[in-house]
């Protein structure tokens, strides 16, 4: 039996790359399997190569996950990917991204693309954001995808895993993918009206790249986490949130007495833009966030 992965599922269409042909097929799923699961882009399947264009799936091996917008199976690992400037920064659409991605078990990378584009107080912004990201524990990287700042260091984190570009429409997610693997991909301008992108990219592709592949994806403008999961849950995807151990383990950090969330908020320990993403997610309200947020107020 050979083995594969798909890496492209377009209606009907199911294209299987099988590493050890180096070579790329269409997929003809067999009865058994047609009639038990639907096939997905990642999915890692076994079966065998009938002709030089054919390759007919006989099992699909278990999934450790499946993403469903976009539809991909067995993602290592997700880059999340924002701009600073057009498209301008949306944070509470990239905590949405971090949450859920984090909810559905991947690992995370944050990349702030279209560097290139920033002059001194953009930099200043960008320097902002990016320290607020690593210090909640997360790896971030500016790139360009014009002067291909950050792109080697991006490459070495994708080496051997299977990933996928998630983020806004517009912030150059293709971009970034065809700079990486050579791979030339569809790319769209930003609207200089709306400010947005035009949601260039519609289908899901994986490209082989330094022994895993890379999936294009299209773009999305909002996420929100309390369709994934529970609002008991979503404090727990803040990783900054979990140095601190609060008197009740069931804390939400809202009004509870003994509370070191909200203590290491008011020392200035946690950044005041992710506390209010959080009580944005969950729809809360607390009374003493003006207090613990004064410097943020204009
Ligand atoms: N200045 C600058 N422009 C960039 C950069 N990366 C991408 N762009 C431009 O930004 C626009 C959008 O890029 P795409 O790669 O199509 O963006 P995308 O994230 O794939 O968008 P969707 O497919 O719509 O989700 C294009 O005009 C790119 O040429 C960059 O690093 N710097
Ligand atoms: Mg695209
Ligand atoms: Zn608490």
């Amino acid at each position: 039996m050979a083995k594969g992965i798909v890496v492209e599922r377009a209606g009907q269409k199911i294209t299987v790359f099988v590493p050890e042909e180096g070579k790329t097929y269409r997929g003809i799923p067999l009865g058994k399997v047609k009639k038990k699961d639907r096939v997905y882009a990642g999915d890692r399947v076994e079966g065998r190569v009938v002709d030089n264009q054919t390759f007919a799936i006989e099992g699909i091996k278990e999934r450790k996950n499946l993403l469903v917008r976009p539809p991909i199976a067995n993602v290592d690992k997700v880059v999340v990917v924002s701009t600073i400037k057009n498209p301008p920064f949306q944070n509470f659409l990239l905590d949405n991204l971090l949450i859920v991605y984090d909810h559905l078990g991947v690992e995370l990378l944050v990349v702030f693309n279209k560097v290139d584009l920033l002059d001194g107080e953009e930099r200043e912004k960008l320097e902002k954001w990016k320290r607020i990201y690593e210090n909640a524990g997360y790896k971030v990287i500016a790139t360009s995808s014009e002067t291909g700042e950050g792109i080697e260091e991006l490459g070495k984190e994708l080496s051997g895993v299977v990933s996928i570009f998630a983020g806004p429409s517009g912030v150059g997610k293709s971009s970034l993918i065809s700079k990486l693997t050579g791979v030339e991909l569809q790319t769209g301008e930003v609207s200089r009206k709306t400010e947005r992108g035009r949601h260039t990219t519609r289908e899901v592709r994986l490209i082989p790249f330094k022994g895993g592949f890379i999936g294009d994806a299209p773009g999305f403008s909002r996420v929100e986490a309390l369709n994934f999961m529970d609002r008991e849950e979503v404090r727990l995807h803040f990783p900054e949130f979990q140095r601190y151990t609060c008197k009740f383990s069931d804390c939400m950090h809202l009004e509870e007495e003994g509370c070191e969330v909200r203590e290491a908020l008011f020392r200035g320990e946690i950044p005041c833009e992710r506390f209010k993403s959080y009580l944005k997610m969950i729809k809360a309200f607390v009374p003493w966030l003006k207090e613990a947020c004064r410097e943020e107020e204009e």
